[in-house]
């Protein structure tokens, strides 16, 4: 499998964090959205959100949407497991994605800020950035402030902090104070000693600068 990839972008850290975990093979073939390859024609082709992650399959199909792909995997490959059996937790994990994934991480990402400083200025897109991810980390604490730890629903990972970890990286790279999110820093502590999330993280990426 072929997984299309720029090491700091959040949604294909997502999708490398679930290969590792699954134990799949993947070749990274990295998109520089710093230079703007997403937007190249050859790209645009084969995905028309030109955008990453995208994961090739071995008969060339190409999925796209870091959920979709998620779930595709966990629905092939089941074990070991993303979700728990129980029907309401698994509805309130995926809440939790979708704070981030749906409602928080769309409205603040590269395309978005560009349009933002194009139109107001480097420094509107800036705050922009800064206080959409300060509003969403504080519902995501609060949605996962009760459960125990120490991953965000209990005592193993879950979807839940697969899409929480690249989130807080993102946050930290926007300046944003992490002191009034102390459940959300324990889930990124817990997540950083395992293997999966260890070996997709950004710093050790082929295309890493
Ligand atoms: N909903 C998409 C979001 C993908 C996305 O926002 N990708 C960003 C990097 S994190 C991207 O490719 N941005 C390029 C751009 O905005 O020009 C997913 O989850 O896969």
């Amino acid at each position: 499998m072929k997984l299309y990839t720029y090491f700091r972008s959040g949604a294909a850290w997502r999708v490398r964090i679930g290969l590792h975990w699954k134990g799949i093979a993947f070749q990274s073939v990295p998109i520089n959205l710093k230079t703007g390859e997403q937007v190249a024609p050859e790209w645009r082709a084969r995905n028309p959100q030109a955008m990453v992650p995208a994961l090739e399959l071995e008969d060339g199909t190409l999925l796209t949407q870091s959920l979709a792909i998620l779930e595709w995997l966990e629905e092939t490959r089941p074990n070991p497991p993303f979700l728990p059996a129980d029907p309401v937790q698994r509805a309130r994990i995926r809440a939790v994605v979708l704070s981030i994934a749906a409602d928080t991480h769309p409205i603040q990402n590269l395309g978005v800020l560009k349009r933002i400083e194009g139109l107001l200025g480097a420094d509107a897109a800036r705050q922009w950035g800064h206080d959409t991810l300060v509003k969403g980390l504080a519902a995501t604490e609060a949605l996962v402030a009760a459960n125990p730890g120490p991953f965000a629903f209990g005592a193993e990972p879950t979807l839940a902090d697969i899409v929480i970890v690249p989130q807080l990286l993102n946050c930290r790279r926007f300046g944003v104070d992490m002191a009034p999110f102390p459940r959300l820093c324990g889930i990124e502590a817990a997540c950083a000693a395992l293997p999966a999330f260890k070996a997709a993280h950004p710093d050790v990426q082929p295309d890493a600068e």
